[in-house]
């Protein structure tokens, strides 16, 4: 805390005052991340590559630079595709456990039920190859969690030889779907793979596994971190303030009677859901690519063209009040009313997806902080002081 500090000239980042206490690590440096960053201005970048950069790519060349710091060649992609393709399919025992879930248990909870059953049906006992594992047999589990809950019939087998994305759509065999589906999900998938090293669920992830617990268990912690509807299950949640919307108001193009609307939930202490951000200071990247992405999808779509609406009413109701620090959308602001117009209507699934994602890039951030960093030695485990504020310790 401050006064205490015996810097010996070494850099300062942060001066910890009382007034810091209790305030959720906001902002705290407590470590270092070669993998991904959010700045406040330019949003989230992959291994100093602007998202929107990378938004279009194939998503195996972006787990590629995630995994191994680097976009991959034609000859290394290959080369990477043939190594998820040799992780083999999921053990059947994890879809058999599925099968004994209870369909009211939210899709997160079967998302932690099956990571866990991989653990034990799967785990090699070393992050490198358990984090290589898991991302190529997440979206097997996933898409079982979806077929099984839902009651759309049996778990499809996968298809190995095709891509990473293209394989989850085959084996979701969405009732529904449109052929737009697979194109959303690749862009969907790419935009949330990592978001910096401190975000909840990444850093719950990384916590963990600082006690040496295993790839699966970290990454239940990890989801676990992510269910919550302050995280995660944001876009869950944006998406019933969408159709919320929708039922009250008559065109949704009507940006007179979208703005009326606005200014009275705010009036009357309601949230606006996809817009603000802890670090951000302008409109995510994410939502931008999302927003251009929706007219070449969802042009006619009626919760789109709301949700296009409300980014110009949101902004403008929200920059008039202060306190606000960023009146700008953020990344769940479109990504639910996008899906639903690709025929993925149940929102309650929305997290899962979002955690299939973003897997990829803590199982990533795991593997750095457990095998490379401090010059391989791995970070000590995690034990951030608490200040004691109960009755004088007697004696
Ligand atoms: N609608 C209404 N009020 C809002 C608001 C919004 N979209 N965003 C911020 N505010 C209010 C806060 O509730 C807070 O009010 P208080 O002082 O009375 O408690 C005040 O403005 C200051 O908040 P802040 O410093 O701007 O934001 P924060 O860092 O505390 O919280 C966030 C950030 C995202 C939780 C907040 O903006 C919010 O609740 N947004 C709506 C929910 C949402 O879209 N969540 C998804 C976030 C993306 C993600 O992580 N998945």
């Amino acid at each position: 805390m401050a006064g205490d500090a015996n810097t010996d000239g070494k850099e300062v980042l942060f001066t910890i005052t009382r007034d810091h206490l209790d305030t959720g690590l906001r902002g705290f440096p407590v470590g270092t991340c070669p993998i991904s960053d959010v700045d406040p201005i330019k949003g989230l970048s992959y291994g100093g590559i602007p998202i929107a950069e990378l938004a279009h790519l194939d998503p195996e060349e972006v787990i590629h630079l995630l995994l191994r710091k680097e976009l991959p060649d034609a000859a290394k992609l290959a080369v990477f595709h043939g190594e998820l393709l040799g992780q083999g399919p999921l053990n059947p025992g994890v879809l058999k456990l599925l099968e004994s879930f209870p369909r009211k248990g939210h899709p997160m909870k079967w998302l932690l039920g099956g990571l866990v059953a991989m653990g034990m049906f799967e785990n090699a006992g070393d992050y490198r190859k358990d984090c290589l594992r898991v991302i190529a047999q997440l979206p097997e589990l996933v898409a079982a969690i979806f077929r099984i809950r839902s009651g759309w019939g049996a778990p499809i087998a996968p298809k190995p030889e095709l891509g990473w994305v293209e394989n989850f759509v085959h084996m979701l065999g969405a009732p529904g779907a449109s052929p737009d589906l697979t194109r959303l999900l690749r862009v969907f998938m790419i935009l949330h793979f990592d978001h910096g090293g401190g975000n909840l669920s990444t850093f719950v992830g990384k916590a963990v596994a600082s006690g040496h617990e295993d790839m699966y268990g970290s990454l239940a912690g990890a989801m676990a971190g992510l269910a919550g509807p302050l995280h995660g299950m944001a876009n869950q949640e944006c998406l019933r303030f969408v159709k919320e919307v929708a039922a009250e108001i008559k065109d949704p193009t009507d940006l007179e009677e979208v703005s009326k609307y606005v200014e009275n939930r705010l009036a009357t202490g309601g949230v606006l859901f996809g817009f603000g951000h802890a670090v951000l200071r302008v409109e995510d990247p994410r939502a931008t690519v999302q927003y251009a992405l929706g007219e070449e999808i969802a042009q006619n779509d009626g919760l789109f063209r709301l949700a296009v609406s409300l980014r110009t009413a949101g902004v403008e109701a929200l920059k008039k009040r202060p306190k606000v620090s960023n009146p700008y959308p953020n990344v769940d602001a479109v990504s639910g009313t996008l899906l639903n117009a690709c025929g993925l209507t149940d929102e309650t699934y929305y997290t899962v997806l979002f955690g299939l994602s973003r897997c990829v890039g803590i199982a990533s951030q795991i593997v750095w902080e457990r095998t490379e960093a401090r010059g391989g030695k791995g970070m000590p485990i995690v034990r951030p002081k608490y200040v004691y504020t109960g009755p004088a310790v007697k004696g």
